[in-house]
């Protein structure tokens, strides 16, 4: 049994070669992405077994997330495939009109992973991990696949099994916002570990300011531990009590599309290790730098010995601060 287990919607990402509106891009370049499946190969980099709960359409693009996950080491045994349902994608547009940021444009409506449903929630596999991760998206791509993180959330609490979430919080997903701060804050009441940036904390605790972030998690949800991601500011962590910082790491953006993810998924890691928490948010960091340095969001995630060469080294050769 996997050591965590995660809920969530693989995507096929169709990335601009090259920066500017999409109309006049002619290139893309294809990865295999999703924020839950980003968290889990960045889980499996580091020696953490994952495995991932979804549905993918029997297409080239549900063929190509299952053999990427699969060739990653992510269990792929509770992957159930829709002959029905297309795989969904989404295009990447990068550095217009900000340069560092990028848009994405959905093509994922009626997917296969839409599909999911309580039925897809395997209690005894969720129940043998030691960590059970989803996020706001699945929680927006429809009703049934939000039934499903809802009961796996349930199951996991009732299990002894740490709740991990990412609030993720995607306007185009959902019709209106107040649709999306009923159900983030509903969810919130089923959570152990909590990433959030100061955005989503104004828009569903209406405070932004650290101490008052984790007062109101913690007095209105008993969260206990809590990441507050500061974007260049870098993030502060509340933790059973103990209060841990990293700076944001400055590197050049290339993509900043999942950055979130892969600072979650090495948060994760590292604490399943038994490193200190201190030192969990400064590789959680260095992680998301990594991964903003180039196109596609799970290439770049780093194994141990990345990771220690990017600490180790960085600001030696090229000082970007
Ligand atoms: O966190 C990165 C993800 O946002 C990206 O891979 C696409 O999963 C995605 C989404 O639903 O936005």
């Amino acid at each position: 049994m996997p050591e965590v287990v995660a809920l969530g919607e693989p995507l096929v990402q169709f990335n601009a070669v090259t920066t500017g509106p999409l109309r006049h891009v002619t290139y893309f370049e294809k990865h295999a992405t999703g924020s839950e499946a980003n968290v889990c190969v960045a889980l499996v980099r580091l020696g953490v077994s994952c495995g991932l709960i979804t549905r993918l359409g029997l297409d080239e693009f549900g063929l190509f997330i299952y053999n990427w996950l699969r060739g990653e080491g992510v269990d792929v045994s509770r992957i159930k495939f829709d002959p029905e349902r297309p795989t969904g994608i989404y295009f990447v547009q990068r550095g217009y009109p900000l340069p560092g940021v990028s848009d994405v444009v959905y093509y994922r409506r009626g997917s296969a992973a839409s599909a999911l449903s309580p039925g897809d929630v395997d209690a005894e596999y969720i129940g043998g991990a030691r960590v059970f991760h989803t996020s706001g998206i699945t929680l927006a791509i429809s009703e049934s696949a939000r039934d499903a993180a809802f009961r796996a959330m349930e199951v996991a609490r009732s299990r002894n099994v740490l709740v991990s979430f990412d609030v993720n919080y995607r306007r185009k997903l959902w019709a209106r916002e107040g649709d999306a701060v009923g159900v983030l804050t509903k969810a919130l009441g089923f959570v152990d570990i909590l990433f959030l940036d100061s955005d989503e904390a104004r828009l569903l605790l209406g405070v932004s300011e650290p101490g008052d972030v984790f007062r109101e998690v913690s007095a209105r949800f008993g969260i206990g531990k809590v990441v507050l991601k500061l974007g260049v500011k870098g993030s502060i962590v509340y933790w059973d009590g103990k209060v841990a910082r990293a700076d944001a790491f400055r590197v050049p953006v290339v993509d900043p599309i999942g950055a979130g993810d892969a600072y979650a998924g090495v948060l994760l890691a590292s604490v399943l290790r038994g490193l200190p928490i201190e030192q969990a948010v400064v590789r959680a960091s260095a992680a998301a730098a990594m991964v903003v340095m180039t196109r596609g969001d799970e290439e770049n995630l780093p194994r141990e010995e990345d990771l220690e060469r990017f600490l180790s080294g960085y600001g030696r050769q090229v000082d970007f601060r």
